[in-house]
């Protein structure tokens, strides 16, 4: 089924559109298998941030241009001493940035997997919430084949995946998985046929819009948690205070503040 979808903002390296409370970020450089440079980064970054304000968006999907590739990790032909080269000649290793703000989402983030997961193109799909994949896809680092490695959630996030014996295996030979191999290996939800691919996804992004949103967001803080460590936490515990902020209990003591009175907390009820 086609669908209407709206751009939300123009950019060179990425689309960035919108359909019924979805958010479509798609890796528009096909001709290098829509590896990533600096400036595609930049990019997602800034489309994380407006993913995360605007409260009509309840879901995030990533996903790559052409029917070849979801993403093929750094660009290669920008990979300098100290980093990928962008547009202003720093080198710069800002995958990691788009990695913490996709955890750091209060909203599910789906990796739409249309063709080759390799290399940071793997740990993106292995940081995103869930990996819907088409049958054509691959999956698969080559790190330690062309000089370079993951040792943020792209190793320890695929090893509570996949477990620390695939993990190794994995990075330590640099082959390829099918969709098929990668769902029994645990990292893949479920696996649909290409023409499939689109409708399977917005069908949980409609399932997952049904949901309590706050209740996705506590789940989805709780389950980084124990990954985290003290960071994880934090953003737990943020949530605990917003919705401590979001009871009257919390009101009374702003409240008798500014009407210059003791506060009475002895109405609120303690739960066992
Ligand atoms: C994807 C592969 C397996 C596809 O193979 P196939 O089907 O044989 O096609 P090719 O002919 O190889 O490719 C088609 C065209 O696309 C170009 N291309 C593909 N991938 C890249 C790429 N990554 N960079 C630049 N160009 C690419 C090909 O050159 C070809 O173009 P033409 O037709 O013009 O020759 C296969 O292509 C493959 O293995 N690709 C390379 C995958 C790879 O090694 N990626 C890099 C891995 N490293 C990273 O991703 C860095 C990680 C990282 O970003 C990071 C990690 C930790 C901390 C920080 C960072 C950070 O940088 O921020």
């Amino acid at each position: 089924m086609s669908r209407n979808w709206t751009s939300i903002k123009t950019y060179s390296d990425i689309n960035f559109e919108f359909f019924e409370g979805v958010a479509k970020i798609t890796i528009n450089r096909p001709e290098v298998y829509n590896a990533f440079r600096p400036e595609t980064n930049n990019q997602m970054l800034e489309a994380m941030d407006i993913c995360r304000e605007r409260e009509d968006i309840d879901v995030v999907v990533f996903t790559g241009a052409g029917d070849k590739a979801f993403c093929s990790g750094g660009d290669q032909n920008l990979k300098g001493t100290g980093g990928y080269i962008g547009e202003d000649g720093v080198p710069r290793l800002n995958v990691l940035d788009l990695h913490k703000k996709i955890r750091e989402i209060p909203k599910p983030v789906i990796a739409m997997v249309n063709g080759y997961a390799i290399g940071g193109g793997h740990v993106l799909h292995v940081v995103c919430d869930l990996t819907i994949a088409s049958e054509n896809a691959r999956f698969g680092q080559t790190g330690p084949k062309v000089g370079s490695f993951d040792g943020g959630f792209g190793s320890s996030y695929l090893a509570r995946h996949v477990g620390q014996k695939k993990a190794r295996e994995i990075w330590f030979l640099c082959e390829q998985y099918t969709a098929q191999e990668a769902k029994d290996m645990g990292m893949v939800n479920k696996v649909v046929a290409l023409d499939h691919l689109e409708d399977t996804v917005i069908e949980w992004c409609k399932t997952m819009q049904k949901r309590s949103p706050l209740a996705l967001r506590m789940i989805k803080r709780s389950l980084n948690a124990e990954l985290d460590g003290q960071h994880g936490l934090m953003q737990l515990a943020g949530d605990v205070t917003l919705m401590y902020y979001l009871m009257e209990e919390a009101q009374e003591g702003k409240n008798a503040f500014l009407e210059k009175r003791d506060p009475n907390f002895k109405k609120y009820p303690k739960f066992p």
